[in-house]
């Protein structure tokens, strides 16, 4: 009977150290977090773990990323008037080495033990942010999106951030404003014009107060940077941007966003590639899955299906009532 144990989430090479010595023993780890964690997730709205995934993990990412970019497919999104992917949808559906870190136990432990529920895949992207291309991710709330367009019922979903290149304060970083998602749904509008992906942004004047509530100059802006393999978790209520990247250094990173199968969406508004319809609950791998043979299921390998491509803008609770 494999025993398991909370071992808080590590950083990649205390748990390469524990798996070492736990190596001969039937021992499955579970990645729990901390009470210490949970407080700080609570307050700040994000957990940062540098260098989560080791060298030869991010590798196997890394040098999938150009194939998958190179496709002329509608869940590749160019950067506006550019030939440049600002983001690629949907690849833990059609490349193995994606698929196998939509199933990694050290990122969907915290989140399942964070909410209590398993989680199904609402949305998995790996955004470019390219060297001298990238474009702006302007202020906003992932729930804001979920909630306007999918009809997501709660918050109960969280942002997954995987680098997959180094993340220095040049190329693009991820910014938070600690504790905005204490705010709950703030104000949004759809801005279908600045850049290439439309997307609910939070306006000016608001940003300028919530920066200044959480410390203005004095940390009320964070941008966690670190090295490929780093993951951060952030709540899908906090109020996040990014620069453009005028750096030489691409900065890739995955995005997951994970949602408690309790809280499924409502609306296909949206294509199935970006907001997915499937709500079965994720099953792990072993903690090696990135590095080892295991068989994962590949459903878009020969291409989109038809279906994915539909779209309605009726929930679908009225939907069933009408047919
Ligand atoms: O890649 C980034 O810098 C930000 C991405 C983001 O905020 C999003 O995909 O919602």
């Amino acid at each position: 009977m494999a025993k398991c144990i909370g071992l808080g989430v590590k950083s990649q090479s205390e748990v390469a150290i524990i798996y070492r010595i736990l190596n001969t023993a039937i021992v499955e780890i579970e990645m729990k977090l901390t009470p210490e964690q949970h407080a700080q997730f609570d307050k700040e709205g994000y957990l940062f773990f540098p260098g989560l995934f080791s060298p030869e993990e991010t590798r196997v990412m890394v040098e999938e990323v150009p194939r998958l970019y190179s496709r002329q497919e509608a869940f590749n999104v160019r950067e506006k008037g550019k030939d440049v992917v600002r983001t690629n949808f949907a690849a833990h559906l059609y490349s193995e080495p994606f698929a196998k870190l939509a199933r990694h136990p050290r990122m969907i432990d915290p989140v399942e033990d964070l909410f209590g529920e398993k989680l199904y895949m609402h949305q998995f992207k790996i955004n470019g942010k390219m060297a001298f291309e990238g474009d702006v991710w302007q202020w906003h709330q992932d729930y804001g999106t979920w909630l306007n367009d999918d009809m997501m019922p709660t918050e109960r979903a969280m942002n997954v951030a995987i680098f997959l290149d180094d993340v220095n304060s040049f190329n693009g970083p991820l910014m938070f404003i600690p504790g905005s998602h204490k705010k709950g749904v703030i104000d949004a509008k759809h801005d279908l014009t600045t850049t290439s992906y439309p997307l609910w942004t939070v306006d000016n004047d608001l940003i300028a107060q919530l920066v200044q509530r959480a410390g203005g100059k004095e940390g009320g802006i964070v941008s966690p940077t670190g090295p490929a393999g780093s993951m951060i978790l952030f709540h899908s209520c906090l109020v996040h941007a990014s620069a453009s990247n005028l750096s030489p250094w691409n900065r890739v990173s995955v995005y997951l966003s994970l949602c408690a199968v309790s809280n499924h969406i409502k609306r296909h508004k949206r294509p199935e590639y970006i907001a997915h319809r499937d709500f079965t609950p994720i099953e792990c791998l072993p903690d090696d899955g990135l590095l080892n043979n295991y068989p994962v299921d590949l459903p878009w390998a020969k291409g989109l299906q038809a279906s994915a491509l539909v779209t309605t803008d009726v929930p679908f609770d009225q939907v069933q009532k009408a047919a």
